[in-house]
């Protein structure tokens, strides 16, 4: 595997700088600082972030209601992310997304979405417009389990397949679909036998694992960059939250949490970087504070941003000039 030091501790500072950004966005909003609704991706975070560091900066992301984690390994700034979450004017969509509508075209983040498996679409149009360009660009698409039983996820996949379409498709398994348990709506329990009907190659890996992923997200990437096709690669791993802050998630079976806990993909990196002499624990440490102090500078910046202007309401819903993105 291809994988220097450097790149290691940069994957490791993404999944923490979204597991801080999530604890935070969970405590402030539970303090009523942040309206509407926020999805969590708190245990997922290996899943964006193995898949992104396969890409490169002007490949794109399609997102789901989960996002935060997506758009934040795509380069996404969490100061421009928090006041979004805030809904002021200073937000990535001026305070009028909310966590759910997070997008930046200038990193091919095309957009966090509360429509669920209207992703996949958006990505086989991007994946199409690549290969029209002949740009090399590659899109990944990310979606959940639940998705899988919509008409788009098939649709999407299967003309991604005869078209032979650079995108890659990033199943997160995390057994639950809101509250519903994956063996209660579908009858396989790996949503990657569902590529054979596609003829495309259909991946299983250690979602909570950063080197499995990388790795999977490598070979797809590639193919997808050949002219190859899509993939799809699933990630088994687990939400450890409730799906909203303030689910009490109490249809989960604690036995099943805990073992999930224990998978949990940030001590398991920290583990392989101190074992193998990557960084040692007072550098670490030091990682982890910068960290801190980025998100504390995020949320002061979004707490003193202003609200959006009551006029602004009706700005930005129609537009005659179509804006080239790359
Ligand atoms: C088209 C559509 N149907 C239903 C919903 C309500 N809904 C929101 S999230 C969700 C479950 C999604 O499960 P999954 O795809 O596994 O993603 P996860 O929340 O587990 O990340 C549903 C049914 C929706 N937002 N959009
Ligand atoms: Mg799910």
């Amino acid at each position: 595997m291809d994988l220097t030091n450097d790149k290691i501790i940069q994957m490791y500072k993404t999944m923490k700088r979204i597991r801080e950004f999530e604890t935070n966005a969970s405590t402030l909003f539970a303090e009523g600082r942040i309206p509407g609704f926020v999805h969590l991706y708190i245990g997922e975070e290996a899943v964006a972030t193995g898949i992104c560091a396969g890409l490169n900066d002007d490949d794109y992301i399609t997102s789901t209601h989960r996002g935060h984690g997506h758009i934040v390994a795509k380069g996404g700034d969490t100061k421009y992310m928090m006041a979004e979450l805030y809904g002021k004017e200073t937000g990535y969509c001026k305070g009028k997304g909310g966590s759910m509508h997070i997008a930046d075209a200038t990193k091919g983040i095309l957009g966090a979405n509360g429509i669920v498996g209207a992703g996949h679409n958006i990505a086989v149009g991007a994946g199409l417009s690549a290969k029209y360009r002949k740009s090399g660009q590659v899109c990944a698409c990310f979606f959940g389990d639940g998705s899988t039983n919509q008409g788009t996820f098939h649709e999407s996949l299967n003309l991604a397949s005869v078209w032979k379409l650079p995108v890659v498709f990033v199943c997160e398994n995390n057994l639950y679909g809101i509250s519903m348990h994956q063996s209660r709506h579908q009858a396989i329990q790996d949503v990657a036998d569902r590529a054979v009907s596609y003829n495309i190659p259909g991946v299983v890996v250690d979602g909570n694992d950063i080197f499995a992923v990388y790795e999977a997200a490598v070979e797809a990437i590639a193919r997808a960059r050949n002219g190859q096709g899509p993939t799809l690669i699933e990630c088994k791993t687990y939400r450890q939250k409730g799906h909203f802050e303030g689910d009490p998630a109490n249809y989960k079976p604690s036995e099943e949490v805990l073992e999930w806990m224990s998978k949990d993909p940030i001590p398991r990196a920290v583990a392989y970087i101190l074992d193998n002499g990557i960084l040692n624990k007072e550098e670490l440490e030091r990682i982890d504070q910068e960290i801190i102090k980025e998100i504390e500078d995020a949320i002061k910046f979004a707490e003193e941003s202003p609200l959006p202007s009551l006029e602004s309401i009706v700005e930005d819903i129609y537009t005659d000039i179509v804006e080239e993105v790359r």
